[in-house]
């Protein structure tokens, strides 16, 4: 099967509380482009469409998509920045019932092929280059569709080379049969912890659920204007509420070219930007660089933040540096959110990440054994509800391991509940790396660099990073005749390996430390190169007494 359902004394649930509306993601726009045509949708550089003029795109779009042989259920890979284009294209595979599969611009030739591979795309969407740094998405999508034999089409979002423009892919508007809206509207990719990254079916319903929730959430209105800073293919930005929230309220996205802080400020000084969302390096950085802006930010009320831990310290310098109110944001593109609601006082939005969206989100918290925790300690956070997904997309066999036998969700997160039921995340036990936001699976990347010739053996573990709260460490046993750390960065990206999962730190080691079962101690191992504060990571070998600053 390739999606789980809700069972129906859930699905009973869920529509009698009036969550899941039966509305397909499709008619995000209509009703506002119906009343208010002229009311701004989309902002960007040198660029304003109207809601009757983003309705209309969506429309041809769908009809030129369907054109070309798209069909209702069809997969269409899309990797694109933060461009105009992106909006008609995801509201017509939402209309015409075609499943975009949201990549990120960072991807390169291995996460891509494994995203049309795994989900038989027929389509696959890239823009032609990127601007900073010239790379080329269309070299990149020649080795794709060499890889990946279901793909028809590569469409391209400006210089098409030898592909089809995306700009061609139109046709007169035509009623479309509308999808159910039961059915997956979009698959995301999943931070993820298994070699390669698994994806998450989220339907119209659940996912409509999740926008609206959380556009009242944010108290988006007609005025709020959303700016894009984050890639839009990321749950966050897309649907937390994010463009989609803010056109469901009638307000209108502005699209930020780079999280730079020049950019992002002017960005939001012309736009006159109200609400954003970001992650902790990026708040941290943008607290600082606003003392030395010129940028007027004064429109600005709300900050989002969220995708990996913000400490408190950090917290409590970002609403008064911005000059606007801040929300943490603990999410997962599998579904449950979690927030802090406007109007909390201070220091429970620098401590807590706030409660859940929903109030049909149930959350456990339980031990190793899968029993329940005494109120207020650390466990693990299981959860299921209105928006969560039951199951990931063709991934059976997973699913056994990632769902407890009724349904609920193994996050992999260390949380405890407040007294009055706020989630503070404590940690994690899933084994990744998360960069500033940036999810590594600790297995995928292994699996790579065991293919290199001179690794024998390879395990991956996060190192404190005061910037991005964590870094990532590849730790090697070398092959006999090899003593050297070899060149890692040349080798993956020879793999296609997008460049935020190369390596920051390497160390070699002669033997792994292991657990009483004989598995490879990935705590121990984590303690060993965390730099003491007098003494760097390379001079620490595993069993060093007191190696460690921090244990999870
Ligand atoms: C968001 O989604 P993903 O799927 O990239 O990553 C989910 C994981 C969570 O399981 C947790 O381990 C971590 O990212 N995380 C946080 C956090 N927010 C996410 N850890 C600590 N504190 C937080 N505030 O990252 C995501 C999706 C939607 C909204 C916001 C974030």
């Amino acid at each position: 099967m390739d999606v789980v359902p809700w069972p129906e004394e859930l699905v009973e649930r869920y529509r009698r509380a009036g969550h899941w509306q039966g509305r397909p993601l499709g008619e995000l726009l209509r009703e506002r482009a119906r009343e208010h045509p002229d009311a701004p949708a989309l902002l960007s550089d040198g660029l304003s469409w109207s809601y009757a003029e983003l309705d209309e795109r969506g429309d041809r779009l769908a009809a030129g998509l369907v054109d070309l042989g798209v069909r209702p259920g069809d997969r269409v890979v899309v990797q694109l920045p933060n461009i105009p284009e992106i909006l008609p294209l995801l509201i017509a595979l939402f209309r015409l019932g075609a499943l975009p599969v949201l990549g990120l611009p960072a991807y390169r030739a291995s996460e891509a092929v494994h995203l049309c591979r795994s989900t038989d795309a027929v389509a696959y969407v890239v823009p032609d280059t990127d601007p900073d740094t010239g790379f080329d998405y269309r070299e990149l999508a020649a080795e794709v569709r060499a890889k990946a034999p279901s793909l028809r089409h590569v469409l391209v979002a400006g210089e098409p080379g030898l592909y089809t423009p995306l700009r061609e892919v139109d046709a007169a508007p035509r009623p479309l049969p509308a999808p159910a809206a039961g059915d997956p509207a979009v698959l995301l990719v999943s931070g993820g912890t298994t070699g390669l990254p698994k994806l998450i079916p989220r339907t119209h319903d659940d996912y409509f659920y999740n926008l609206r929730a959380s556009a009242e959430v944010c108290g988006l209105h007609e005025r709020s204007v959303y700016l894009a800073v984050l890639p839009i293919g990321h749950n966050f930005p897309l649907a937390c509420p994010g463009v989609l929230g803010v056109l469901h309220a009638g307000g209108t996205v502005a699209l930020c070219p780079s999280p730079s802080p020049e950019t992002a400020f002017a960005a939001i000084e012309r736009f006159r930007a109200t609400v954003t969302a970001v992650v902790p390096p990026l708040a941290a950085l943008w607290s600082q660089a606003v003392r030395w802006s010129a940028a007027d930010i004064g429109s600005l009320e709300l900050v989002q933040v969220g995708g990996a831990r913000l400490s408190p310290d950090a917290a409590r310098l970002i609403g008064p540096a911005l000059g606007c109110e801040l929300q943490q944001v603990f999410g997962m593109a599998e579904g449950l959110l979690s927030y802090t609601r406007r109007g909390d006082d201070a220091e429970t939005v620098a401590t807590t990440q706030g409660f859940p969206l929903s109030p049909d989100d149930e959350i456990r918290v339980v031990d190793a054994a899968g029993e329940d925790v005494p109120p207020g300690a650390v466990g693990n956070l299981l959860t299921r509800g209105p928006y969560t997904l039951r199951g990931y997309y063709r991934a059976p066999e997973h699913n056994l391991r990632a769902f407890t036998a009724d349904g609920y969700y193994r996050t992999g997160d260390l949380v405890r509940l407040t007294a009055e039921g706020r989630l503070v995340v404590e940690g994690r036990e899933k084994d990744l790396v998360n960069r500033g936001g940036d999810k590594i699976s600790a297995d995928e990347l292994q699996n790579h660099l065991r293919a290199h010739p001179a690794v024998l053996d390879a395990a991956v573990v996060p190192v404190p990073d005061l910037y991005l709260g964590e870094r990532t460490c590849a730790c090697l046993l070398l092959r006999d005749g090899h003593d050297e750390a070899p060149d890692l960065t040349a080798f993956l990206h020879d793999r296609g390996l997008a460049t935020y999962k190369i390596p920051d730190v390497v160390r070699i080691f002669d033997a792994f430390p292991l657990t009483s079962v004989g598995k490879v101690d990935k705590r121990e191992l984590a303690r060993a190169v965390t730099p003491k504060t007098d003494a760097t990571a390379s001079e620490l070998r595993p069993g060093d007494p007191g190696a460690g600053t921090r244990s999870r």
